[in-house]
């Protein structure tokens, strides 16, 4: 049987260093394993009872959700649900869960961002957007659970550039992928140029990680696509990368890209504030609009080649990084030469009042890092990684002397790259994640398509080595990698029940009993090894039960299910909390309930019955 296995050339090297140029030569000049499988077996081996050194948190593309797995072993821990309902944990089941997808099914979820304190993550929150209905959600890594849901936010239309968190979590930002009227009216698609725009909305983060919509910014009608946060000397900024500066609405693979140069802005969201705090706003659609003509100094456009797709801010927050798609090289801006050309006002033009800087005058270097760069990440000494989607292969440079020193296969056609922590001021420069969007023939075949593949790998030697494949589930855009010691003390083992608010708890049998409110018949229950507290209920057909189901353990991984046949009702309850199930029986009979969560020798014990009277009582 023939295997697709890509080979590649050696490559010509510019190395600065004849050390390094001796050590790369010695592995082939592809960077490909110089190491035996067995030692890159041991690498990434973590025995039986150990923990990973890492969590891996990777955005689910489509399937709306998040997955966690640990590093370096590549082991599956987990899969958090966000814009997706999902049966196992009942999320979109229950009453409260359901509220907070407002409806929709689905999402498409790309970039996770970590809540950060002084540039480094803390430990707190997973923020991650849904592109497709333009919400934001945060997760509490005290529970691994989502928590929070914004959005669909006003005149977005589609939020890719997101989520990107601020140095010490100010803010996470939404920026509109397709540009619509603003606000949301019938306009003639002809009419694009003049009658559609752009927005970036930013989104401020309480104290408790709670998200509040706090004032947009109108665009030219380009195309946002990526977006990070500046940090140390660029703390305060935030830069977007676009495609379609041409302002085309049809045939986009050919006319978005004829311009040589595209642009990644730079807002300066504390003006955002200022402006806002000053009145400079309109309300559209229950958003604070700012219109950058009427704020000098919000915005600029810093040209960059071709069809910029990731923006990337380095470890030391002095350079900003342009990955031109359509382009063979790697932008470097400096920060600083983009703070003196605004000084001097050293424009060449202005699209809506933004002015537009000179490519020349903020440019320091063209990194010729091959075909098809995408994105870029970092590893705290010295050294930056950037995905090559066309040639399956990440080139490793550096940030020092902009000169390319390694690159390594992948398989294949890369889209982002993880680092360990490596959107912070401080990457581990341990771990790199390649998340690829084809993986062909890496895996036992199961149809038409493969899993999506994910590679690891290690930073520490002299040499870029791939030593682990890492199948997932669609799709994983995006990833951040923590420490796993900043997130382990946070975890809570229960829900302290003395904490639970709701408002149908209960702390035991005696608390709970059915209530008629009109139609409504509301229950309130117990669920303890192993059985319910009430388990037997009649109601009448026409009636709505809610079934309001506590789990009153206090014991760790306790957890009960809450499923009632030929429904759709169906939930976890982990210790210390209550769900809510609403069901409206639609012909009369017997609907046996049972506990749908493994929990105990008993476990099958766990059920109980509701009886539906039909018209008449019997
Ligand atoms: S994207 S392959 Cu959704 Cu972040 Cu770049
Ligand atoms: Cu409770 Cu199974």
């Amino acid at each position: 049987m023939r295997r697709y296995v890509r080979t590649r050339p050696a490559l010509a090297l510019t190395v600065v260093a004849a050390a390094i140029a001796l050590l790369v030569s010695a592995c082939g000049g592809g960077g490909q394993q110089s190491s035996s499988t067995g030692d890159a077996a041991q690498r990434v081996y973590v025995a039986p009872g150990e923990y990973d050194d890492y969590f891996a948190f990777l955005s689910g593309g489509h399937s709306g959700q998040v997955f966690v797995y640990g590093l370096p072993s590549g082991r599956h821990l987990n899969t958090i649900p966000v814009f997706t309902p999902e049966s196992a944990s009942g999320w979109g089941f229950d009453e409260d869960s359901k509220a907070m997808l407002g409806g929709f099914l689905w999402g498409d979820a790309h970039h996770p961002g970590l809540s950060e304190t002084d540039g480094d993550y803390d430990g707190r929150w997973l923020f991650i957007n849904d592109m497709a209905n333009a919400r934001i959600a945060r997760i509490d890594l005290d529970v691994f659970k989502t928590k929070q849901i914004i959005g669909p936010l006003p005149n977005v239309s589609a939020n890719h550039a997101s989520t990107f968190v601020t140095e010490n979590t100010e803010y996470v930002f939404a920026a509109s992928r397709f540009s619509a009227p603003v606000p949301n009216t019938y306009q003639s698609i002809a009419d694009y140029k003049n009658k559609f725009n752009g927005v970036i909305a930013a989104v401020a983060i309480g104290d408790d990680g709670t998200m509040n919509l706090d004032f947009e910014v109108l665009t030219p009608p380009f195309h946002w696509d990526k977006s990070d946060a500046g940090k140390g000397p660029s703390h305060g900024w935030v830069f977007f990368s676009c495609y379609n500066s041409e302002q085309a609405y049809t045939k986009l693979e050919v006319n978005a890209s004829q311009n040589e140069r595209d642009f990644i802005a730079a807002l300066d969201w504390r003006k955002g504030r200022e402006a806002v705090a000053a009145g400079k706003f309109k309300m559209v659609d229950g958003a604070k609009v700012i219109d950058p003509a009427d704020v000098p100094g919000l915005m600029y456009l810093l040209p960059t080649p071709k069809s910029p797709h990731g923006v990337d801010i380095d470890p030391s927050g002095t350079r900003i990084i342009g990955n031109g798609k359509l382009a063979a090289v790697t932008v470097v801006h400096s920060f600083e030469k983009f703070q003196a050309a605004v000084a001097e006002e050293d424009f060449i033009g202005e699209y809506g009042g933004i002015p537009v800087l000179r490519y020349e005058a903020t440019r320091v270097a063209e990194v010729p890092v091959g075909l098809g760069p995408l994105h870029t990440q970092f590893d705290g000494k010295g050294f930056a990684y950037t995905s090559l989607f066309l040639d399956s292969q990440v080139a490793k440079w550096s940030l020092d002397t902009y000169e390319v020193i390694d690159k390594v296969d992948v398989h294949y056609s890369v889209g982002h790259l993880a680092a360990s922590e490596g959107d912070t001021k401080h990457p581990t420069g341990e771990w790199l994640l390649s998340l690829n969007k084809i993986s062909k023939d890496r895996y036992l075949p199961m149809g038409p398509t493969h899993p999506e593949g994910a590679q690891l790998i290690d930073l520490t030697r002299p040499t870029m080595e791939l030593i682990l494949d890492i199948p997932t589930y669609m799709e994983p855009h995006y990833g951040q990698i923590i420490k796993a010691d900043k997130v382990i003390p946070r975890v809570k083992t229960i829900f302290p029940i003395e904490e639970n608010h709701h408002a149908q708890r209960v702390l035991n049998e005696s608390e709970t009993g059915i209530t008629r409110d009109g139609k409504d018949v509301h229950v309130k229950m117990v669920a303890v090894r192993t059985h319910f507290y009430p388990d037997t209920l009649t109601v009448d057909l026409g009636e709505t039960v809610y079934f309001h189901v506590t789990n009153v353990e206090q014991d760790r991984d306790i957890a009960h299910g809450f499923g009632i046949l030929r429904s759709n009702v169906d939930f976890q309850i982990e210790p210390g909390e209550t769900k809510t199930a609403k069901f409206t029986p639609d012909k009369p009979g017997i609907y046996p309930f049972y506990c749908s969560n493994f929990c105990s020798a008993l476990h099958q014990e766990m059920q109980g019955y509701l009886a539906v009277r039909p018209p008449g009582g019997r």
